[in-house]
């Protein structure tokens, strides 16, 4: 136990991110929840191949990072790990019953509404690009995400946050739509780019940032600079 009694926090991270630093993997929202509740953590890398071992499954049965074990604690799931950052600590969730299972229903917007459009255009770009009705699919797919951003920016006008305070439900939907910024959707809404430049001019997402760049920088190093 540390000092504060509470236990000592491990996640898992990739050993070296194919996102190369860009803090788009799911080690990212976690990271930032805990440097939001202003806990230490420590990282343990993974490689693809140990991340198929029975160890890391165990913790994982997906066999996927993240993981975040806390005493004798361990879990999975990003959105279930910063939800239950969330619980134990202070600064993510308000404190007012409703309001908070307000910003709950955000964390599960981001995850179960907005993000399954982006997830399927990942798909539609690197897995299905290559098919002959491949950019067929690519504009349904941008159409339906542009759906999800066209009620979101209109929900969230010209507030800084979703409902009230930041929360942890803001911490997802940032986390959700900021991978889209190189693909130029975001741009059509610019409430929602304002809102995902605030979200990354938190220190405590500056922070994330920089821990988990530091790992992809450090791989790029090790390996003579080609990453
Ligand atoms: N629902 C799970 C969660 O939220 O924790 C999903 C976890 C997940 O997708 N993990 C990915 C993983 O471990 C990494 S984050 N993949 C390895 C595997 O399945 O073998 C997803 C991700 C990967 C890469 C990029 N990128 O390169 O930009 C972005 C996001």
């Amino acid at each position: 136990m540390s000092a504060d009694s509470h236990a000592e926090i491990t996640i898992t991270a990739f050993e070296s991110s194919p996102d190369r630093g860009r803090g788009l993997a799911r080690d990212m929202p976690v990271r930032w929840a805990l440097e939001e509740a202003g806990r230490p953590y420590a990282v343990r890398l993974v490689s693809f191949e140990t991340m198929k071992q029975p160890a890391h499954c165990a913790l994982q049965p997906f066999a996927q990072i993240p993981t975040f074990e806390e005493g004798d604690l361990a879990l999975f799931e990003s959105g279930a790990i910063v939800f239950h950052i969330a619980e134990r600590y202070t600064g993510l969730l308000p404190t007012d019953a409703n309001a908070r299972a307000r910003a709950i229903a955000w964390m599960f917007a981001a995850l179960n509404t907005v993000e399954p459009p982006i997830a399927n255009r990942v798909i539609a770009m690197f897995v299905e690009g290559d098919k002959s009705w491949a950019e067929e699919r690519l504009a349904i797919v941008d159409q339906r995400i542009r759906d999800r951003l066209g009620d979101l920016s209109a929900r969230l006008g010209d507030a800084d946050w979703l409902d009230g305070a930041f929360s942890a439900g803001d911490l997802l939907m940032v986390s959700v739509i900021r991978r889209l910024s190189a693909s130029g959707l975001l741009d059509e809404y610019p409430n929602l780019t304002a809102y995902v430049a605030r979200g990354e001019a938190r220190p405590a997402f500056q922070r994330a940032f920089a821990a988990q760049l530091a790992v992809f920088t450090a791989s790029t190093e090790q390996s003579g600079g080609k990453g």
